[in-house]
């Protein structure tokens, strides 16, 4: 039978709560007092006083199919949620290692159990709520298991009457879970590609709702120290647009070897540099605070030409080469510049397709050395192209890409017009005049 975890709970089970809250809280306690020489200062004496919580953790997981993109947006919802976590309890994320991405193809690396630190800056995102690494959560917690596997889910009868509306409730699962009981009571599956990880505990849990709304379920209905939120993708963004989102976001920084590389290429080939371009990196986030419209940006046009699954599907965002280099050509006209970055997933022969239809003009793409490919994998080689877009004077880039929605948000964070970012080529099945990209601007 499903019990109800819903957020209306009734007078009875509040009661019952507190108790089991108040037994687990003892056992927490005496585990954590084992922990203290990892866990920062704090015994008893100090835990009583309020001082030094024991330390619990949050680790998620995104439905495979999600690309790279999505799932940097889905971190922070849930960098979110472990912010408002940590107004009651010492809550850790725990970051979820990257691989097996679909999109990731190059078959001559194993592109699997790959640290944040290898595309993101950790200590970055340290400085909006704290994260370690799956490797170092294992090292802390002296194994690989996680205390209760939560798997978001539908309402398998879909909406009430037809109406979309914020609900919770622990159910039975709607198919059946990969994640399985082994004869030892160890829930085993995919965990990232670590065949020692495991869960004591898994559940299903029908939502509709924000990433926030997980609040009051991990504090009340879960007192487990480690809670792992699977499918983390259907809970949406508590406030889409506001400080909080834009908190997150600026966290959420590329590795500085990976924007060292895309700044080499600006400088060899674009004659791009941030004091030129006006586009100055501060090392802490938080004291960036640019007016719009201060970035110049160097002197090439980038456009982000997504390919491969867009165009096999005949997607009515994608645009042909031939119309994409008429758009390329009007605005390097308009805007008196020789130079267009081209990044792109398209295979090398349709690159020579386009560098012949924008012929006259000089039209670089980035092809990785074979050391920085060894060492940053696919994963890596699309964020220096995403970094080189970055800091292009106008950015052009593909309807509905997340791909594409991340380059917008990294060129508001360093200062430029809208105008000048938020543009997109129209597909083939569209007008030419087709509807702009929808525009958000940086709350600080
Ligand atoms: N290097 C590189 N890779 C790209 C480019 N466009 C797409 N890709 C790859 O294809 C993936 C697309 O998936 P995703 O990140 O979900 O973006 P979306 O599918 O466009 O919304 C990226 O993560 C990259 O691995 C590009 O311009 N350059
Ligand atoms: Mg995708």
């Amino acid at each position: 039978m499903a019990a109800s975890a819903s957020w209306t709970l009734t007078w009875k089970s509040v009661q019952i709560s507190c108790l089991i809250l108040f037994i687990v809280t003892i056992q927490v306690r005496s585990e954590t007092l084992e922990d203290d020489l990892l866990f920062a200062p704090g015994g008893q004496l100090n835990m009583k006083m309020g001082q030094a919580k024991p330390q619990r953790f949050l680790l998620y997981d995104v439905n495979p199919g999600e690309g790279f993109n999505l799932r940097r947006d889905v971190y922070m919802r849930i960098a979110n949620l472990v912010k408002k976590l940590q107004e009651r309890d010492n809550w850790v994320l725990v970051l979820p290692p990257w691989g097996r991405l679909y999109h990731w193809k190059s078959r001559n690396m194993q592109q699997v159990r790959i640290p944040w630190s290898t595309f993101f800056d950790v200590e970055s995102l340290n400085r909006h709520v704290p994260v370690v690494e799956f490797e170092d959560y294992m090292k802390i917690t002296g194994e690989g298991a996680i205390d209760e596997h939560v798997y978001l889910q539908s309402y398998k009868e879909g909406w009430t009457n037809g109406k979309w509306e914020e609900r919770m409730h622990e159910r039975e699962c709607n198919d059946p879970p990969t994640y399985q009981k082994n004869g030892e009571g160890k829930y085993r599956g995919w965990y990232w590609g670590y065949s020692e990880a495991y869960a004591r505990n898994f559940r299903c849990l029908s939502i509709q709702g924000s990433a926030g709304d997980l609040a009051p379920f991990l504090t009340k209905n879960i007192t487990a120290r480690s809670v792992m939120i699977d499918r983390a993708e259907t809970v949406l963004h508590d406030t889409f647009g506001r400080s909080d989102y834009w908190e997150a976001r600026r966290s959420l920084r590329f590795a500085k070897p990976l924007r060292d590389i895309g700044d080499e290429f600006r400088r060899t080939y674009l004659d791009s540099s941030d004091s030129k371009d006006k586009t100055p990196i501060l090392d802490d986030w938080r004291e960036m605070k640019p007016t719009a419209g201060s970035a110049k940006g160097g002197p090439y046009i980038a456009v982000h030409l997504r390919r491969q699954d867009f165009a096999r599907n005949n997607r009515k965002e994608v645009a042909s080469l031939p119309k994409a280099a008429t758009h390329i050509k009007k605005k390097l006209k308009e805007l008196k510049l020789k130079k267009v970055f081209v990044a792109t997933d398209a295979p090398a022969s349709e690159i020579d397709q386009l560098k012949v239809h924008l012929k006259g003009y000089e039209v670089y793409n980035y092809i990785p050395p074979r050391t920085v490919h060894d060492r940053f994998m696919d994963g890596g080689v699309a964020i220096i192209d995403q970094w080189i877009c970055a800091h292009a004077r106008y950015f052009i880039g593909t309807g509905q890409s997340t791909f594409t929605f991340r380059i917008f948000e990294e060129r508001q964070l360093l200062g430029f017009d809208t105008k000048m970012t938020y543009n997109r080529f129209c597909g083939d099945g569209e007008p030419t005049d087709c509807d702009p990209p929808s525009v958000w601007a940086v709350v600080y």
